[in-house]
């Protein structure tokens, strides 16, 4: 059985800690510890009060993620325990030391009392697993905090610390100093005042006048379609905090908890959300760089390029504390940088995300520069330069003069040879690609590239950096476009493709926004700007027969001055101020000119072939990314897909869906359109291997 609860005695007081590292989750060997250890307690009659903590960093993280969707778990079933800890004759005393999450804050629920340190974070995060609190949360924290702000607290799944749990009333008292003695001091004295019990299954107060006040269930609806459109869980922790409130009957209230924590539970969006959970943490794990590989402390940084990607990154090393230097060719392209970021900033404040204050000590940490010469200290230094590699290898061979040894050098490029900027150098040992996504200082992706010498400790400390901004990184090979912007080539020849053969794009966009991207690639390519593909065509002095044919309706429009959503017109019309494009009959008419041009018969397109073509594409491009060992595992395809490409968390990432859809299927629609579209379709032959034998790309991972 997974981890242990010890029991020791303190006096007349039993301390329980949870034992099960790293973090403490209720696994089969801390539930019977947690029954057992009760159970003495209560035998002792020496014993007056218990005491519950946990070792380590956490207090309790909740239910134990991984034996959700086994076949059996061991061990008596949480709620068992909990009903015993609940019904215990002698108080029980919560010392929530760290983390109290999920069931953890569930199992302290039902304890008399909680007292915690003051920076453990609480929380209820099981809706953005897919689940609800399904250990009693539901009904027990409306009866504790009334129905409106427990609502507000689960559906968010965000975490408070200590004081704010006091302020709400999770919590009773914050401790300062030790807090296991701090929770014995205060079991001590309930024991003192007569060993008072407070179940809260039988406060009613304010569930009963929470009964007129049926508007916060609409309230709450209405807040979750807004901000958690498509989710399974939200309606289903609804309905049972509706139960608590209007079922008034504790029991009946569990009923209703129980049945729907089971469907969630047997929701495919369930397993694709714990999917993501695990493989977040998977994608930290280099097989060849060892969790003991050293890694350099990063205390400054320097950026190169002050414009949109550069400035982001300013911003996220400020973010996180770090003092970073940002150089721009000339004091005004300067000027105008630190503007944009400041003016950014100043957004956060006008929306209450953040405070002046907050501003300032950011801003201290940039300073601007126009020289080379005041990069040389930094730690770590990225170049965000216009992205062509005759440009980079310029800046690469500055930083060979000017940064201190062991420094890292880095490039933002999206997709460009990593090993030819660092052969400019001689230290290719140093060089690492650390692609951000724009806005930089927003989007969660760090596309961590690895170059042909790039050394494992380079790695280790790129891929710590990554986590100290609050990124997630994955690492990628060094091959053109990586992992993201290759795979993402394939998706937009396709949308290019099937516009021409019959559909509009305003029905790919629909299709696509309806599988759960926040835009599609037609919305997406007005955001971005058409301009950016066509000045490269005529800068390269490409002939128009030349332009591929998936671009030929995007450089019509540019020639019309449709650039996207800066000129107000691209694939859509923007009226003035919007972001919400309107379709414009002129560029269907204009879309099927040019198929008549291309010699293109159109005709319909349903949805279905729309989305297969879509995403298999990108889903045929991942198995030839991991067949050439591009990305480690199918997981890191997953995240880098729902990161920075806006892919549906509830489905997984397109490799997870993949799996769902059945590679077998997934294989025959690709020869299908290999026989009707030609060797695009060529299926990769991981693809063709996994499908023929009934595997999955997971099974790669297994074992
Ligand atoms: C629940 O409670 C349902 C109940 O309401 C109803 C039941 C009937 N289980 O994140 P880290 C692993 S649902 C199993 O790197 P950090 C994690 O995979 C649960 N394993 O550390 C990793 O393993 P590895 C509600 C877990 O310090 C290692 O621990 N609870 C669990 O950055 C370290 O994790 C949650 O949703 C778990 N519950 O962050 C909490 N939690 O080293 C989910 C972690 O092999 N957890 N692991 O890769 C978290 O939010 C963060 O992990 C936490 C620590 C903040 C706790």
């Amino acid at each position: 059985m997974k981890g242990t609860v010890h029991y020791e005695k303190k006096d007349d007081v039993a301390l329980l800690t949870v034992d099960n590292p790293p973090v403490n989750p209720l696994s089969s060997g801390v539930r019977q510890g947690l029954h057992d250890g009760v159970s003495q307690a209560l035998a002792d009659d020496a014993v007056k009060a218990i005491v519950l903590t946990g070792a380590g960093r956490a207090f309790i993280a909740g239910a134990d993620i991984s034996e959700f969707g086994a076949a059996a778990t061991q061990g008596p079933g949480l709620h068992e325990v909990l009903t015993m800890m609940e019904n215990s004759t002698k108080p029980i005393v919560a010392a929530i030391n760290g983390t109290a999450f999920g069931g953890g804050l569930e199992v302290a629920l039902c304890c008399d009392y909680r007292v915690a340190a003051p920076k453990a974070p609480v929380g209820l995060p099981e809706v953005k697993l897919g689940l609800l609190p399904g250990a009693g949360g539901t009904q027990r924290l409306p009866r504790l905090i009334g129905a409106e702000k427990a609502l507000q607290f689960i559906l968010s799944g965000d975490p408070i610390p200590a004081p704010q749990a006091k302020a709400l009333g999770i919590v009773d008292e914050v401790v300062d100093g030790d807090i296991v003695e701090g929770g014995i001091a205060y079991a001590r004295k309930v024991v003192a005042d007569g060993g008072k019990l407070r179940k809260i299954r039988d406060e009613a107060g304010k569930v009963e006048a929470d009964r007129d006040n049926q508007e916060i269930f609409a309230e709450a609806r209405k807040n979750a379609a807004r901000r958690m459109r498509g989710r399974f869980a939200p309606e289903m922790i609804i309905q049972c905090v509706e139960a608590a409130v209007n079922l008034g009957d504790f029991d009946a209230g569990m009923k209703v908890e129980q049945e729907n924590f089971r469907k969630c539970l047997e929701h495919p969006q369930r397993e694709a959300l714990i999917h993501v959970f695990f493989s977040e943490r998977e994608v930290a794990k280099i097989p060849d760089v060892p969790k003991d590989t050293p890694v350099k402390d990063i205390k400054t940084a320097g950026v190169v390029g002050c414009g949109t990607m550069g400035g982001g990154i300013t911003m996220s090393f400020a973010n996180a504390g770090i003092p970073v230097t940002v150089l721009e060719m000339n004091q005004e392209a300067l000027d105008k940088g630190l503007g944009v970021i400041k003016r950014n900033y100043d957004i956060q404040v006008s929306r209450g995300r953040m405070s002046e204050a907050d501003v300032d000590k950011r801003m201290a940490l940039i300073t601007g520069t126009t020289s080379y010469e005041d990069l040389g200290d930094a730690d770590v230094v990225i170049e965000a330069v216009y992205e062509n590699l005759d440009v980079k290898k310029e800046v690469f061979a500055k930083f060979e003069q000017v940064m201190k040894p062991g420094a890292i050098i880095a490039s933002n490029t999206s997709g460009l040879d990593i090993d030819a900027m660092a052969n400019v150098t001689s230290r290719p040992g140093d060089v690492i690609g650390l692609h951000f996504f724009s806005p930089a200082n927003v989007m969660r992706l760090l596309e961590v590239v690895r170059g042909e010498k790039t050394d494992k400790s380079t790695i280790a400390t790129a891929m710590q950096l990554g986590k100290k901004l609050g990124k997630i990184a994955v690492l990628s090979g060094n091959a053109p476009g990586f992992i993201g912007n290759r795979m993402l080539a394939g998706y937009t020849r396709q949308a290019g493709e099937i516009i021409l053969q019959g559909a509009t794009p305003y029905q790919v966009d629909k299709v696509i926004q309806q599988f759960g991207m926040p835009m599609g690639p037609f919305q997406m390519a007005d955001l971005v700007g058409l301009d950016l593909g066509w000045r490269a065509r005529k800068l390269s002095g490409m002939k128009p027969e030349d332009v591929p044919i998936t671009a030929r309706v995007a450089d019509k429009l540019c020639e019309l001055e449709r650039f996207g959503q800066k000129t107000n017109r691209g694939y859509y019309i923007y009226p003035e101020g919007s972001r919400a494009g309107q379709p414009d009959p002129e560029v269907v008419k204009l879309v099927e000119e040019t198929s008549a041009e291309l010699g293109i018969e159109r005709r319909e397109i349903d949805d279905d072939e729309v989305l297969k073509r879509c995403l298999y594409g990108l889903i045929n491009e991942g198995a030839r990314i991991l067949e050439d060992g591009i990305a480690i595992r199918p997981c890191d395809i997953d995240i880098v897909y729902i990161n920075g490409y806006g892919f549906p968390e509830v489905v997984g990432g397109p490799m997870f869906w993949a799996d769902k859809q059945g590679l077998d299927n997934v294989y025959q629609d690709i020869l299908k359109f290999q026989a009707e579209y030609g060797d695009f379709w060529k299926p990769a032959p991981l693809l063709e291997r996994l499908a023929k034998e009934g595997k999955t790309f997971a099974s790669l991972q297994q074992g």
